[in-house]
């Protein structure tokens, strides 16, 4: 399966885990990874060092959007503070970044391998969203966007992905894309513990490493120790739509952020309606360590 990753990859942790997840699963062929928001020379940089630890380089990274489609930044969030951008602080090594920006490197892939894509957003849409506005014939091409997005007990809380830029949510949403919206909550049975952890430090490679100091310096100055792993949610469903449970109907973005859902068996969209089961948390550790 032909997938494109949107990621704010190095603020929280998530954003690594699912990636290591992906780059485990051999079903998954990654076209690109793109990012987005805030300081996305600093999220670049660390996506490629973490290609170069798994020697994919052969996936290219496309600098996507800082600054949401309208306007500044969503009040009070910290746009510019990469918690893991020590990680890779300077060029030296590293792949060159693709020619191409995020959203002109999604128009170019979509057109090239119409009905086969999906969109992966573990960020903010803002990428996504400025590729159907710039090249609407291509909306009708893209196979699927699956999009962590709101909680999916609480959808009118507004959560990160989408209040960092509601405008692009309301894109994506109102494009009439087939659209599945996992809430950043459904993984939540699956967040890391001690055992996580310490089966990352038993493996002991440059993969796990990189994984166990990117927890470490997400967890500087914070109480939170072991990391969540919400992105998954994304490649979990693309993999096996059996493993959360659906509903059909259309999301709508309030411009605060907040989902609202009507179900219609017709609608184009989708959401996940309960949490996954504990049991899918092996099936993770596989993953990770596969790629690992
Ligand atoms: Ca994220």
């Amino acid at each position: 399966m032909k997938i494109i990753i949107d990621t704010d990859i190095a603020d929280d942790i998530d954003d690594t885990i699912a990636i290591a997840f992906a780059l485990g699963s051999p079903e998954i062929e990654i076209l690109g990874i793109n990012v987005v928001y805030g300081d996305v020379a600093a999220r670049s940089r660390v996506i490629r060092k973490m290609l170069q630890v798994w020697n994919r380089e052969d996936i290219p990274v496309a600098r996507g959007a800082g600054l949401p489609l309208i306007g500044e930044y969503y009040p009070g969030s910290a746009p510019h503070e990469c918690s893991q951008g020590e990680l890779s602080p300077n060029e030296d090594g590293l792949q060159k970044e693709h020619e191409l920006s995020a959203s002109d490197f999604i128009i170019e892939q979509v057109r090239k391998f119409p009905g086969e894509i999906n969109i992966m957003t573990i960020g903010a849409m803002t990428n996504v969203a400025a590729a159907f506005q710039n090249a609407p014939d291509i909306i009708n091409k893209v196979k699927a966007v699956y999009s962590i997005a709101g909680y999916h007990s609480k959808l009118e809380k507004p959560e990160w992905n989408v209040k960092y830029d509601p405008q692009a949510a309301q894109v994506i949403a109102e494009s009439g894309v087939p659209w599945t919206v996992i809430g950043a909550s459904c993984m939540g049975p699956c967040n890391f513990r001690q055992e996580t952890i310490d089966t990352l430090n038993d493996e002991g490679t440059a993969r796990t490493h990189f994984l166990l100091e990117s927890i470490a310096l997400f967890n500087k100055n914070k109480t939170e120790n072991f990391p969540h792993v919400c992105d998954i949610g994304v490649m979990a469903m693309a993999l096996d739509e059996t493993v959360l449970p659906l509903k059909a109907g259309t999301v709508s973005v309030a411009d605060n952020g907040a989902l609202a859902f009507d179900a219609d068996e017709q609608g184009p969209h989708r959401i996940a309606t309960a949490l996954i089961s504990p049991d899918y948390r092996p099936i993770m550790m596989n993953r990770l360590l596969t790629g690992a």
